[in-house]
């Protein structure tokens, strides 16, 4: 799934990383955002009938010189917290 980080003035960040995990795999994931402020979040992993769904929630953004605000966390479609979202099969 697609992350994007924004600074408090909300333009998008290049080069934070970002940690999050997903509720059906134990190892944690991270990703690093494009100059659009965008990454790819456990692009690699998989549902299964099995794990029908899983919950996403970010953990950490990591930037130089900034701190990461949960608070401020938003979801642009409004189906989630923007910190943790439930993500099913198609
Ligand atoms: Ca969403």
């Amino acid at each position: 799934m697609a992350v994007t980080v924004l600074d408090a003035n909300g333009v998008a960040v290049e080069g934070a990383i970002v940690n999050g995990s997903f509720s059906h795999v134990s190892q944690g994931q991270t990703c690093t955002t494009e100059a659009n402020g965008t990454c790819i979040m456990g692009e690699y992993l998989s549902l299964s009938r099995s794990f029908p769904s899983t919950a996403f929630t970010v953990t950490d953004v990591i930037r130089v010189s900034s701190t990461y605000v949960p608070a401020a966390n938003s979801d642009p479609d409004g189906d989630s917290n923007g910190t943790t979202e439930t993500v099913r099969l198609p």
